[in-house]
């Protein structure tokens, strides 16, 4: 069951749950149109919808501040809404547009953007966690307090290049967060079949890296523990490791036919521990907004997920000089 904390014993205000709501309900809205997108054809390869995960990313740059990083795998749209990047940047590259944020070369995996310090994107398993200690690096060398926040999945923390990567973290003490994002799966192999021990963040111990497990279905506990995690960084004393226990309601990409779990555990978590749910009854249960205040920022929400849709179907094909452009020569 979600904790359904009371927000008089939480430290959050009324306006932040509301933007928590929204934020949450964009990533939500945002993806079942890039799903129906995908179904009707004007999407093409990879796509992997954030689904259910909405509470850790929205949890996490509630913690954040302007000048730090982040990147992430393959599930990264929910990412790049959630620091800002333009809707309908996003769904124009989704569907191989010239207004799409990589100019319809990159497509879902392969969207950046310098400005909010949006890293990607990244295809292979685990590349960007070593890539996120690389920004930390860099950050530290030019003296500022900005962090790092290396998104990456269960699958990807049994890879070797996650410890080399904690142990040189650790040896310069690089402002770096590791997020891992347990969804229980590894396109269909669970946690049970795939990894022994307790948990996925001890591992960091091995390293003297500090860590915890948090409910990453309760947008109120991630931005707690993303806030401690922050404070240790900016302060120069960072790694640090946050597990966020999650669940992709969504197959791994739009061609998973998600034969390795019932419907029955599926519907049990959107029933019982849905973050978009929670928040919502932490609202509506302290009387903090009405039936109809939600149902108007559901209105916003859908128009600028419709806006986004048509803007990337409406957005012209990459001109054929593209081609040349963006490589190394
Ligand atoms: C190096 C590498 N190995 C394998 C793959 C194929 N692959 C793509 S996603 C994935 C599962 C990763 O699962 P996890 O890290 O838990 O992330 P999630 O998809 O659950 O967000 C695999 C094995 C890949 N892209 N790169
Ligand atoms: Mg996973």
């Amino acid at each position: 069951m979600a904790t359904k904390k009371t927000p008089e014993k939480s430290n959050v205000s009324k306006d932040e749950l509301l933007h928590f709501y929204r934020e949450m309900l964009l990533i939500r809205r945002f993806e079942e149109k890039a799903g129906q997108l995908y179904g009707m054809g004007l999407i093409g390869g990879f796509c992997h919808l954030y689904i259910g995960q909405e509470a850790v990313v929205v949890g996490l740059e509630a913690a954040a501040k302007p000048g730090d990083k982040r990147l992430t795998s393959y599930r990264d749209h929910g990412h790049m809404l959630a620091c800002g990047m333009d809707a309908k940047g996003v769904m124009a590259e989704l569907t191989g547009r010239a207004g799409g944020y990589s100019r319809g070369k990159g497509g879902s995996m392969h969207m950046f953007s310098k400005e909010k310090h949006f890293y990607g994107g990244h295809g292979i398993v685990g590349a960007q966690v070593p890539l996120g200690a690389g920004l930390a690096f860099a950050d530290k060398y030019l003296g500022n307090d900005n962090v790092t926040f290396a998104y990456f999945g269960d699958g990807a923390a049994n890879q070797g290049q996650v410890y080399e990567t904690y142990n040189m973290a650790q040896l310069w003490n690089l402002p770096v967060i590791f997020v891992i994002e347990n969804n229980q799966y590894a396109m269909g192999t669970s946690m049970k079949r795939s990894t022994r021990g307790p948990s996925l963040w001890e591992r960091g111990a091995a390293y003297g890296i500090k860590g915890e497990p948090v409910d990453g279905m309760d947008v109120l506990a991630v931005k707690a523990a993303a806030e401690k995690a922050v404070a240790v960084c900016r302060a120069g004393e960072g790694p640090y490791i946050l597990e966020m226990m999650t669940y992709r309601y969504r197959g791994h990409s739009m061609s998973d036919p998600a034969k390795y779990r019932t419907r029955e555990e599926v519907q049990k978590m959107k029933d019982e521990k849905d973050a978009i749910e929670h928040v919502r009854d932490l609202l509506l249960g302290a009387g903090l907004a009405s039936d109809e205040d939600l149902k108007a920022i559901d209105r916003d929400i859908k128009a600028i997920v419709n806006e986004a849709a048509e803007f990337a179907k409406e957005s012209p094909e990459p001109d054929v000089a593209e081609l040349w452009t963006d490589i190394y020569a």
